[in-house]
């Protein structure tokens, strides 16, 4: 008997082994083939607003350690200076004009409440891209891709979705700020100042319940776009008003949100990103320096975005990339790190940045030319150090859509990153070698009512409903 029950506990120890060692071997697949991916995406937060890009204002000691512990990337775009469209290249990878959402229904450069018009389900976002390799996915925060249920992120990826769906200055007396899980209305108006904590919160239960699985946390801030609305804890505590207050409540927020993968034994394994959707409006306290201009505009403090990237291991700690990158991407990087594919039966305008982030030796963009664009107006190429602002009868500016004449700029920004210096008329050969670029852009993508070769569709529903609560 005696003998008969060690050979049961040795079996039994020998299957608890078998098992053990599975799961680790699980574990170590899953760590290199699928690591964990968190993006923090702040809205119109900018270049100068936290401590590791310059800011002495606030106070972000998180996100400067994740800096620290890995790459800062000093040359990171975003393909509009306004939500919507910036959002839809960073599901995507694709120009906003390609997919139809550099423009509302009414032309206007923003998706409102209640619009018909939306990012199109047909269109591959990150979060499928990353489904097809059976990641857990969440979308916590600000989508702004449409506020139909067609459009909503339950269909286009995640699995789940908290958060307001669009700007919180959007309260409207027939659809009243809605906090939103999946497609229900949980809360409207909803208590603004709540919503960075239930942020956070969802998005620690989120990683607590998937540890075993690779996942993906899209985290869109609603912080910190007007009205500044900081937490209790976090009011009155900085020194640079409700907009410090409230990006330090995000660095917190950061800070809470990283402690639970120490904990759960899987910290080296997440790729962590942090940037923002577009510049500062630098009013109330943002900043973009050392750039020029404002949120809304193609300047430098428009579209150029502070970013920095976390990855133990792969990305090398303390280092800093000057090359060209964008939100673009985003979704061809993270379809090669997942061992997925990014969508091949379409154009995709980003690039794997791989190779800029593992800090390869001579590593550099491959985007040849980045294309600005003030919603449907191409405004501005860059191509390496170089930007040119085409020379423009009636340029859009801001909200307002005012119109201006303009002359044509050249800046070379590793040298001018003000843009202060147009040294045109002595580079005439870069001038002329930007305009075919250009050129190129608006046969491809369009330019003012000209549409280009390569757009395609955005999404619309025949009669939009409001997110209203079910009474
Ligand atoms: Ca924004
Ligand atoms: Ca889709």
């Amino acid at each position: 008997m005696k003998n008969e029950t060690m050979a049961y506990r040795i079996k039994d120890f020998a299957v608890a082994m078998a098992i053990l060692l599975l799961t680790a071997f699980g574990a170590m697949a899953q760590d290199s083939d699928r690591p964990n991916i968190i993006l923090i995406y702040m809205d119109d937060m900018g270049y100068g607003d936290i401590g590791c890009f310059g800011s002495t204002a606030n106070r972000t000691p998180v996100i400067d350690g994740i800096a620290r512990e890995g790459m800062r990337f000093t040359d990171f775009y975003v393909t509009s200076g306004v939500c919507t469209p910036s959002r839809a290249s960073l599901m995507t990878g694709c120009y906003p004009r390609r997919v139809n959402m550099h423009v509302d229904e009414n032309g206007k450069w923003v998706l409102f409440p209640v619009a018909r018009k939306g990012l199109h389900p047909d269109e591959i976002t990150i979060a499928e891209v990353l489904k097809q390799r059976g990641y857990a996915t969440a979308c916590i925060g600000k989508w702004h891709l449409g506020d139909q249920p067609d459009f909503m992120p339950t269909n286009q990826g995640f699995d789940s979705y908290f958060g307001i769906p669009y700007s919180n200055d959007m309260n409207r007396k027939h659809a009243p700020l809605p906090l939103v899980r999946d497609q229900t209305v949980i809360e409207a108006p909803v208590k603004q100042q709540s919503v960075t904590r239930r942020y956070t919160d969802e998005a620690v239960a989120f990683i607590q319940r998937n540890a075993k699985k690779p996942f993906f946390l899209y985290l869109p801030h609603t912080s910190v776009h007007l009205p500044l609305r900081p937490g209790k804890a976090f009011a009155g505590k900085s020194k640079n008003g409700k907009y410090g207050d409230w990006i330090e409540e995000v660095d917190a927020s950061t800070g809470e949100i990283l402690q639970p993968l120490d904990n759960l034994g899987i910290s080296k394994n997440p790729l962590v990103i942090f940037t923002a959707d577009n510049g500062s409006n630098r009013r109330n306290g943002g900043s973009n320096a050392p750039l020029k201009g404002r949120k809304g505009d193609t300047d430098e403090g428009s579209m150029r975005v502070p970013c920095v990237m976390r990855w133990p291991g792969k990305i090398p700690a303390e280092t800093t990339c000057s090359e060209l990158a964008t939100t673009l991407d985003l979704l061809p990087t993270f379809a090669a790190i997942s061992g997925g594919e990014a969508p091949k039966d379409r154009v995709i305008d980003g690039h794997d940045m791989r190779d800029l982030m593992f800090a390869k030796a001579d590593a550099k963009s491959q985007h040849v030319a980045f294309y600005y664009y003030h919603t449907t107006q191409l405004q501005a190429v860059r191509s390496g150090k170089w930007k040119l602002v085409l020379p423009l009868a009636t340029k859009l500016r801001g909200w307002s859509s005012k119109l201006e004449e303009t002359p044509l700029e050249l800046f070379d920004l590793s040298a001018d990153i003000g843009e202060a210096n147009n040294i045109a008329a002595a580079n005439k050969d870069v001038v002329d070698r930007l305009q075919k670029y250009a050129e190129k852009a608006r046969k491809d993508l369009g330019d003012g009512t000209d549409a280009g070769e390569g757009q395609r569709q955005a999404g619309w529903v025949a009669k939009a409903k409001a997110l209203l609560k079910e009474q």
